[in-house]
């Protein structure tokens, strides 16, 4: 009979794990798994709810590793505790093109990484939406199908970036009692003693915030343990800061600046193999440290085969409403409830672009409970919370979170939402404000999340606020974001359309750029047929063929592209308006539908309020650009129009332009 290995074996696996595939890699950072190999052993031995035979079970407790560039910890993990994905052959391959074990987590829940780290400070913003969804999801549904914890290791520099102590901020205020952080509290970073750049008490700042805090020390597996058991009880979020040693085991670098990463050798290892009496070779893990590890989800797997069967007595209502929410599917009622809106504001004076997709929210609203609205305090003007109950710590309910003024913990936040599964998260602010949160929609695209960004007062159209407000060069470079979606409705018809292929849409972000001023409806013709899924399209074609001149333009800009035709129409001049609402759909249709849209060789002419940058593709070397060159300025939409020149008649003088 095998004695069971002592729990500072188990750490110790993580230990030689980490520093024989970063040896073989010739590159990584052995600061993180080596100071915190107690504490991760802590968390998976004695805490954490999971079955790596079913990795993307719903019920299973989130882990993320926020301090990303530790990756080795979360690989080594994996491995010891059954991943299957994540093999002994994957770990030799750390850091090699096409592993799984990546230089920095990439997400891959059915591998187990929940997340893609390596920009400090969004892991644990991710891990608040987590927190938030579970919440959310427990509340509607009950502890019977919803009750795990999100933990979340944190170092130093995580807590040192601003998103940090906006997520300290919200999560406090929510009371997301479930999350717990595990930090790495070695008081160092890159650069050396944190000394060099902090001297607050970072444990304060989570305290005057109204969380849980302890303080521990991250060698001592059984009072880290204590510790979690204690966290998991308190009502408030958590965290435990766990004093470490960087590098903890190799003696040439612990506690020491070069701890972080600095190259290691063969020696080291060597080293501490003898230091550490470890008598195995390189990536061998004797047959009693790994059964440890492996039956140490026993409690995991029997609790997800309770909830399997929770689950299958529910009556069959209950029950397939809960899967339809987790598997992302969309009630099939919500695409006619659409169709007919498009009907209903046709009907209606039009709308500012933001008020029809708060329209469309709210029509949401009745179909689709699993949507949550984040909103950076701009309540009134975007008013996308209408019937919505505001999320708070006594009501865990509600579908809509007053962010406060902390965009880029919101987009982050929303991610992790994503992440989670259960939820379609909607963020809502300013498209000016989206810089703040650029971090997180880059992430979103990067792990190909379907969130959905609403971005408002989306140029030069928004009242008389001055050029701060005013994002004229944002539209561009998030078109040069791969997989996010990027759609500019004209009218209430293309915007409920664009939010039908939106919520479809699995592959990625979209983000939507609302004007402030009102869209006059241009697409009463043909409500029928859906035009935007196609990216652009032709809204009308010049009176005689083949047509002379092609207007491209998006969003409020189609309204004047409109008026010049008439102008050049009268002028004889055979005129076609193609409205683009999104230019990624568009570039994937058919050589012949792009050319029929944009016919080649037809005097071309595209206008938008907004920088040239990326309309070249469509208007070649000939094809002239009306729209903007320089930030905006203060006053009325109708005199900054006139001012930079984004008129009918500007449009009209550059097709006649030879
Ligand atoms: C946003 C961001 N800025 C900078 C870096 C580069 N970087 C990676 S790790 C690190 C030091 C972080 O310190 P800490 O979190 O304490 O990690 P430790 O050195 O203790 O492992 C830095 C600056 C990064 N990955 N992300
Ligand atoms: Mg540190």
């Amino acid at each position: 009979m095998m004695t069971a290995p002592h729990p500072q074996t188990l750490a110790n696996a993580i230990r030689f794990l980490s520093v024989d595939s970063i040896i073989r890699a010739d590159e990584g950072h052995q600061g993180v798994p080596l100071g915190m190999a107690e504490i991760a052993t802590a968390l998976y031995m004695n805490h954490l709810k999971h079955d790596p035979e079913h990795p993307t079970w719903w019920d299973r407790d989130r882990v993320v590793l926020s301090n990303g560039h530790g990756s080795m910890l979360l690989y080594s993990l994996l491995y010891l505790t059954g991943y299957q994905k994540i093999t002994l052959e994957q770990i030799k391959s750390f850091r090699e093109l096409g592993s799984h074990c990546a230089g920095h987590p990439e997400f891959e829940p059915e591998a187990g990484i929940e997340v893609t780290t390596g920009q400090l400070g969004q892991g644990i913003a991710n891990a608040m939406g987590m927190a938030v969804s579970e919440a959310f999801l427990r509340a509607r549904f009950g502890t019977d199908l919803v009750s795990h914890y999100t933990y979340a290791f944190v170092g130093d520099g995580c807590l040192q970036e601003g998103v940090g102590q906006e997520m300290i901020s919200l999560a406090g205020h929510l009371g997301l009692g479930r999350l717990i952080l595990l930090m790495d509290d070695n008081a160092i970073t890159d650069d050396g003693s944190t000394e060099l750049s902090i001297s607050e008490d970072v444990a304060k700042r989570f305290e005057v915030a109204g969380w849980h805090v302890q303080r521990v020390d991250g060698h001592d597996i059984q009072a880290v343990s204590a510790c979690m058991a204690t966290a998991r009880q308190d009502r408030r979020p958590s965290i435990i800061l766990a004093r470490t040693i960087i590098a903890k085991g190799i003696a040439r670098l612990q506690g020491q600046r070069g701890g972080h990463s600095a190259k290691l050798f063969e020696i080291d290892a060597a080293q501490m193999r003898e230091d550490l009496s470890w008598t195995h070779p390189s990536f061998e893990i004797s047959e009693e440290i790994l059964n440890a590890w492996r039956t140490s989800s026993g409690a995991g797997q029997s609790a997800r085969a309770q909830w399997v069967a929770r689950l299958a007595a529910l009556p069959t209502e209950a029950r397939t409403e809960f899967e339809r929410v987790m598997r992302g599917e969309l009630p099939a009622t919500l695409e006619q409830a659409l169709d007919e809106l498009k009907e209903r504001l046709l009907a209606e004076p039009p709308r500012g672009g933001i008020n029809l997709s708060a329209a469309i929210n709210d029509c949401m609203t009745d179909y689709l409970p699993e949507r949550i609205v984040a909103c950076a305090d701009l309540e009134a003007p975007t008013d996308h919370k209408r019937r919505l109950h505001a999320f708070t710590a006594s009501d865990q309910r509600g579908a809509y979170i007053h962010c406060g003024v902390r965009e880029h913990l919101m987009g982050a936040m929303c991610n992790g939402m994503a992440a989670h599964g259960g939820t379609i998260p909607v963020s809502v602010t300013y498209l000016a404000f989206s810089d703040y949160m650029r971090p997180a929609l880059r992430n979103a695209a990067l792990m190909k999340l379907p969130v959905k960004f609403v971005f408002s007062h989306d140029s030069i159209g928004i009242g008389k606020n001055g050029p701060t407000h005013r994002p004229v060069e944002i539209l561009a470079s998030l078109r040069a974001m791969p997989h996010m979606l990027v759609m500019r409705p004209a009218d209430a018809v293309e915007a409920v359309e664009c939010w039908q292929v939106a919520l479809s849409y699995k592959q990625g972000p979209v983000s939507f750029i609302f004007s402030r001023q009102a869209l006059p409806h241009l697409r009463s013709h043909s409500v029928a047929t859906h035009l935007s899924s196609r990216g652009a399209y032709i809204l009308i074609e010049g009176k005689s063929l083949p047509r002379q001149v092609t207007l491209l333009a998006t969003g409020s800009e189609v309204e004047i592209a409109l008026k010049a035709r008439e102008m050049l129409e009268a002028k004889g001049l055979s005129t076609a308006v193609i409205s683009m609402p999104c230019w990624e759909l568009f570039d994937k249709q058919s050589e012949a539908y792009r050319n029929q849209v944009l016919c080649p060789g037809t005097k071309t002419v595209a206008v938008e309020a907004a920088v040239k940058f990326g309309w070249e593709r469509y208007l070649g070397s000939q094809g002239i650009f009306v729209g903007m060159s320089d930030f905006g300025l203060s006053g009325s939409a109708e005199a900054l129009y006139q001012h930079f020149g984004i008129t009918p008649e500007a449009v009209v003088r550059a097709a006649l332009d030879d």
